[in-house]
């Protein structure tokens, strides 16, 4: 059979230690691997011929820059380059958990979500149409109870569709921010695809985006690019252009965005949710 590295990305408290727990069951070989600041396990096992690599990332709400967890969890995504990504989201706090999914979107990775803690939604009364959420952000959602081991073989076996390209909801989307970013992003991206070497390893999209924030990581990344100084140079002008305009910086405006996003898709499909709770000021991070 062939192996599948796979990582496990959530918020605190999702339930990706239960998960990684229940997932990799028989423990056949698991590792700690504790770093200066944070710590990451993982580990081997099989399901239906298929080997899983598993590897459990820091939680984090968000993956920019800000947190040794969160530069952790972005530098493994974008080093380890893990072939599917688990999701783990807490459904019971769904607008929240959903940031970090709009992230993953910008990184155009294959992804699977584990809507846990789902016996806590379904006490909760609000009714979520999962498949129809899955089909909108071209994801497909499966439904776990990681502390009583609910979901998790249907999950893999989803996981297994994806690396297979075997699941119909997948879908790359992008999130749309709006005509004067989108139109930046699509310069910086022509100057960014002049770089094969750049584009082979990272989506355009997300790097551009990335620059258009000014990430310090972001412009880590692109650094060793022969056509650097091009890049920045329209990066800088682009984001000096943006700020000017909407007297903002483009991370917020992106953020906002994203919000705007998560509560349209959301309005859409849980009936009874209330969207108020968890606008961008009230954010944890
Ligand atoms: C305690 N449903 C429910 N209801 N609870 C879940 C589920 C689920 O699907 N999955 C996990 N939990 P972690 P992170 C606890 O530890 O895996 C629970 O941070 C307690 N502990 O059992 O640790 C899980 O790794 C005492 O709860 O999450 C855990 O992502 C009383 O959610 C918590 C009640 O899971 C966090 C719960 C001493």
């Amino acid at each position: 059979g062939r192996t599948i590295n796979v990582a496990l990305v959530g918020n605190p408290n999702s339930g990706k230690t239960s998960l990684f727990n229940v997932a990799s069951g028989s423990h056949e070989r698991v590792g700690n691997y504790s770093g200066v600041t944070v710590d990451a396990k993982q580990a081997v096992f099989r399901q239906d011929g298929y080997t899983f690599n598993l590897f459990d990332l820091p939680g984090t709400y968000s993956i920019t820059e800000y947190t040794p967890e969160e530069l952790y969890v972005r530098r493994h995504i974008l080093d380890a380059m893990p072939d599917v990504v688990i999701n783990v989201l807490d459904a019971s706090n769904l607008e929240r958990n959903l940031f970090l999914t709009t992230q993953l979107i910008d990184m155009d990775l294959k992804v699977v979500i584990a809507l846990n803690m789902y016996d806590e939604l379904e006490k909760s009364g609000l009714k979520l149409d999962y498949r129809n959420l899955g089909r909108m952000i071209g994801i497909p959602i499966v439904p776990t109870v990681a502390s009583r081991g609910e979901g998790i073989r249907e999950l893999f076996k989803t996981v297994i569709d994806v690396f297979e390209d075997n699941e119909p909801i997948v879908r790359h989307i992008h999130i749309n921010y709006g005509k004067d970013i989108e139109h930046s992003i699509r310069l910086l991206q022509d100057e960014i695809w002049k770089n094969t070497d750049l584009v082979a390893r990272y989506s355009s999209r997300y790097l551009a985006i990335k620059l258009l924030c000014n990430d310090k990581n972001g412009y880590e990344v692109v650094e060793p690019a022969a056509n650097f100084a091009e890049i920045s140079a329209v990066a800088e002008h682009e984001r000096q252009k943006l700020e000017r305009q909407y007297k903002d910086c483009v991370e917020t405006i992106i953020t906002d965005a994203k919000f705007g996003f998560i509560a349209g898709a959301l309005e859409e499909t849980c009936q009874g949710i209330n969207l108020r709770k968890n606008r961008p000021d009230d954010r944890v991070d």
